[in-house]
């Protein structure tokens, strides 16, 4: 198959901080297998990022680092298409149109904002509440068939589909209706600290989330305090969600199912699990971070690749969004 005839995959991780083992299990690993069969397209959503207040230059420094962590967990760029979201600004040329085909009532509904708006009391970024809509562009803009996301995303994506096809019976078939690609496990990584929710890079909970830059020791610690319950020993008949949890991350790593791993700890007091969790953790992420760090060292090296995937993604974007603006009635000279 030529790259032209291939179906396309396409995802992203916002650079609020360096990505953790939930962006890498849920998402950027499932990605390196799809290179060859799809044409891949990956990038860091700066846009994104700023629907709270960041440091600008965090900010930039966690764009790269982004980028560098795709490269350095297996994501070749002779193969993807990597750029960084707010170089190609069609894709908030499309998410105005898109606004104002979408509505407040169906926006209100998205779990979260919900959630995340909660921690702005009175003062709601309305980026916040828009979000969808621009995740929907980024992946409508380039003809979308699938997007490998955790399970966090599944809603925002549902309404992606429902913009997809509203413009299409209204302006004639523009837009790929995109399906979701979601892992069994690894799919939703939850907080090591209270595993109720998920793990997140903004979680200020100490120990909470396991970042891919920490270092063996610090991804030990994490492993070695995280929340289980007030049980000793695995049980075969239930476990609490903190187990659970220790046993999705082991299995995710290890590309084991969740019975597999059971197994082996039935019976046996938590600590094993911990340890042997943590240990698997830091042999996973131990390449990715030398990498990274390597790779972050080469600025001219990235440039060029986000040169390059920057003016192709230009060159994709900028055709159906010419299509969508004759379709809406704009005049195009
Ligand atoms: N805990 C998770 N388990 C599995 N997958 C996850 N993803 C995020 N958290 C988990 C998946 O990672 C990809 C990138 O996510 P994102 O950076 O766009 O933003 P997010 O979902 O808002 O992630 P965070 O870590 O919770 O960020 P902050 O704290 O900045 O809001 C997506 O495919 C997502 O499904």
């Amino acid at each position: 198959m030529t790259s032209s005839t291939k179906k396309i995959v396409l995802s992203a991780v916002q650079p609020t901080n360096s990505p953790h083992i939930g962006n890498y299990l849920g998402a950027i690993k499932n990605w390196v297998p799809l290179l060859d069969q799809y044409q891949c397209i990956f990038f860091a959503v700066d846009l994104h990022s700023i629907t709270v207040k960041q440091d600008p230059a965090e900010l930039r420094e966690n764009t790269y680092q982004a980028i560098a962590n795709y490269i350095a967990c297996g994501i070749d760029p002779k193969k993807a298409i990597l750029f960084i979201q707010s170089q190609v600004p069609e894709h908030l040329e499309l998410a105005w149109i898109l606004t104002c085909n979408s509505s407040m009532g169906e926006l209100s509904r998205m779990t979260q904002y919900k959630d995340k708006s909660q921690k702005h009391g009175a003062h709601i970024p309305t980026g916040l509440f828009i979000y969808p809509v621009l995740m929907a562009a980024d992946i409508l803009l380039y003809g979308t068939q699938y997007v490998p996301v955790g399970e966090d995303q599944k809603q925002h994506l549902e309404l992606a589909r429902d913009l997809a096809e509203r413009m299409n019976n209204a302006y004639g078939p523009l837009f790929t209706v995109p399906d979701p690609m979601i892992q069994k496990t690894g799919a939703r990584v939850m907080s090591l600290q209270d595993p109720e929710n998920k793990m997140s890079k903004s979680d200020p909970l100490a120990g909470a989330t396991v970042f891919l830059n920490d270092s063996d020791k610090e991804i030990e610690k994490k492993f070695k305090r995280a929340v289980t319950d007030s049980g000793t020993e695995v049980s075969a008949e239930n476990q609490s969600n903190g187990i659970k949890n220790l046993i999705q991350i082991q299995a995710s790593f290890l590309n084991e199912d969740y019975d597999t791993v059971l197994n082996r700890y039935i019976g046996k007091q938590y600590g094993y699990l911990k340890i042997d969790t943590a240990n698997v953790a830091i042999n996973a992420i131990r390449p990715i971070r030398e990498k990274t760090a390597e790779i972050l060292k080469d600025r001219d090296y990235l440039d060029q690749i986000l040169k390059a995937g920057r003016e192709e993604a230009k060159r994709r974007a900028q055709i159906l969004l010419n299509e969508v603006y004759k379709r809406v009635g704009f005049v195009r000279q």
